[in-house]
């Protein structure tokens, strides 16, 4: 048996030293609970931790995109921007690792491999891919929602003799793209955001775009000392509203009418002034922009008149146009993304009709010409939601591995736990409104959920805790009636995993709503944690 085996278990191993990680930790503690974090990089962040790309910032405002659950530092902490930047973002989590000693518990370099329950002793252990053991009560998935990156098996993908990069990779010391011809693949949230940075550098830029995607100007700026402190001044409000809103946002508008009962004209009044106000709150003007086809149609056509507009050449401005139903992919926040497409040195190959057959030694060769480049920049996303619990080979009860039981898509419990996987809890698991949210907003509702059945369990003296079956089943169920009371399944978005190949076509996030889904989870506590099995 070696050193690390020897050890008394934890109370709780979580994975991923992100935004979740390290507020579960933190609580943790204030429980009492022996706890560590186990994190692949050699520092804190997640998501802000590998997403260092030139442009890289958050879609969601500032002081909303940020911890409430310590009023001296939201207080404290100052935002420069409306958007944050990922440098700043990063800055931010590192103050909350310092502020409240987090490190200190914290194993980095330690990418978790497998996770395997030993059902006689109501143990977890978790193995690193360095060879390291670490055995808990309780396991705690932190791994976020976007932290697997996917790269498309592209023939020829190590032949390419210059550099090649994935936007969710990027080097810490960042690259000079200077007199360089660059490709990038995908017009995501990341290609929308590298694409207008990566053309300023470059000699030339080649952007190779399979769907065109639907993007709102950020309209960001600098934050106002007068402003913040007005708004910091009414924080608890505020973060309340957020809690009971839709998707985890207070400032976004809540809509009263249906597009359709409005005249043409105030409806594309409302949308101008939408566009001008410059957030992802665009979809939620009116009612039924995500819920009814002709609404949203409303919509779109908005969108699309105004990259008709912006992009001086007509051919490219088509081929820029969106195709599908706004929302329904996930709607990209920019700044001077379509006008980037007016610039001498910028040209959009379309590869919806001519995909890429291969990358080359030389570049990248569609099936109507080859393109010859210097360095390659995939901004391809991410196998989202499941891919990185997947990767880990987790195995519950009898042995049974996760990635198997959610091998026709995953099933969880209010996407908190997964049957046949007892003392395993997953913040933002699948069935949770996660990525249809602000994330913090949804990862500091399930830390404290956590916290408080754990708390829970010791005080009667439960050791063990897991996912109803049938109760798992209907609220599966719930998840699906959910996504179909709106037009969100229609896209062929990375919600439903059909951004990778193979991967079973199920709507993985809970879109009835944030401050809904807190009340179902509120209510299943006092019930008894109804659909939970304790023992
Ligand atoms: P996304 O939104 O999944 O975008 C990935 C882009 O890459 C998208 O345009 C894809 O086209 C494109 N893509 C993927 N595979 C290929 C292949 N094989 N050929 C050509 N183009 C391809 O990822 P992002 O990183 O931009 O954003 C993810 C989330 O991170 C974002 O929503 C924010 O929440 C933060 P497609 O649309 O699939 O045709």
């Amino acid at each position: 048996m070696d050193e690390t085996q020897k050890r008394e278990p934890l109370d709780v191993v979580v994975i991923g030293a992100g935004f979740a990680g390290l507020y579960m930790l933190h609580k943790l503690r204030a429980l009492g609970m022996k706890a560590v974090v186990l994190e692949a990089a050699e520092n804190v962040g997640g998501t802000w931790y590998w997403n260092r790309y030139p442009g890289a910032r958050c879609d969601v405002e500032s002081l909303e995109y940020s911890y409430s659950f310590d009023d001296a530092l939201q207080q404290e902490w100052h935002w420069s921007e409306r958007y944050a930047t990922q440098p700043e973002l990063l800055r931010y989590i590192n103050h909350v690792a310092d502020r409240f000693d987090l490190r200190r518990d914290i194993r980095f370099n330690t990418r978790v491999a497998s996770a395997a329950r030993d059902e006689q002793n109501n143990l977890w252990t978790l193995s690193s891919e360095g060879g390291e053991t670490f055995t808990a009560r309780y396991c705690i998935s932190a791994v976020g929602c976007l932290s697997l990156p996917s790269l498309p098996a592209f023939k020829g993908r190590d032949s390419f003799a210059g550099r090649l990069y994935h936007t969710g990779l990027w080097p810490r010391e960042g690259v000079d793209f200077t007199g360089l011809r660059v490709g990038v693949i995908g017009t995501g949230s990341s290609g929308v955001q590298v694409i207008p940075h990566i053309a300023q550098q470059a000699k030339h830029l080649h952007v190779f775009q399979r769907t065109p995607h639907y993007s709102v100007p950020a309209k960001n700026r600098p934050l106002d000392p007068g402003e913040t402190a007005r708004y910091k001044a009414r924080y608890p409000e505020h973060r309340e509203a957020a809690r009971q809103s839709a998707i985890g946002i207070a400032g976004f508008p809540v809509p009263t009418q249906s597009a359709l009962e409005v005249s043409a004209e105030e409806r594309t009044e409302a949308y101008g002034m939408g566009w001008e106000r410059g957030s992802t709150g665009y979809t939620r003007i009116y009612t039924d922009i995500l819920k009814n086809e002709v609404a949203n149609a409303t919509a779109s056509d908005f969108v699309k008149m105004r990259i008709q507009q912006v992009v001086r050449d007509p051919a490219v401005a088509t081929r820029l146009t969106p195709r599908y139903m706004i929302g329904t992919k996930r709607l990209c926040l920019d700044t001077q993304y379509f006008e980037t497409y007016n610039r001498e040195n910028v040209v959009l190959v379309d590869v919806s009709e001519a995909p890429i057959d291969q990358i080359t030694e030389h570049g990248i060769r569609t099936t109507a010409r080859e393109y010859e480049l210097d360095a390659i920049v995939m901004a391809t996303g991410f196998d989202a939601i499941t891919g990185a619990l997947k990767g880990i080979d987790i195995r519950g009860s009898g042995g049974q591995s996760l990635a198997q039981k959610w091998e026709a898509g995953p099933r969880a419990y209010l996407g908190l736990m997964t049957s046949g996987f007892p003392n395993l809890f997953l913040i933002t698991g699948p069935g949770s409104p996660s990525v249809l949210s602000n994330v913090v907003t949804s990862i500091e509702q399930h830390v404290e959920w956590i916290a408080d059945c754990l708390a829970h369990l010791r005080q009667h003296g439960i050791a063990r805790m897991d996912a109803d079956l049938a109760a798992e089943d209907r609220w599966v169920q719930t998840v699906n009636e959910a996504a179909n009371a709106t037009l969100l399944p229609k896209g062929n978005s990375w919600y439903l995993g059909a951004n990778v190949e193979g991967k079973p076509r199920v709507f993985m996030p809970y879109a009835g709503g944030v401050g809904n889904y807190r009340v179902v989870c509120d209510q299943v506590v006092i019930d008894g944690y109804r659909g939970f099995l304790l023992s």
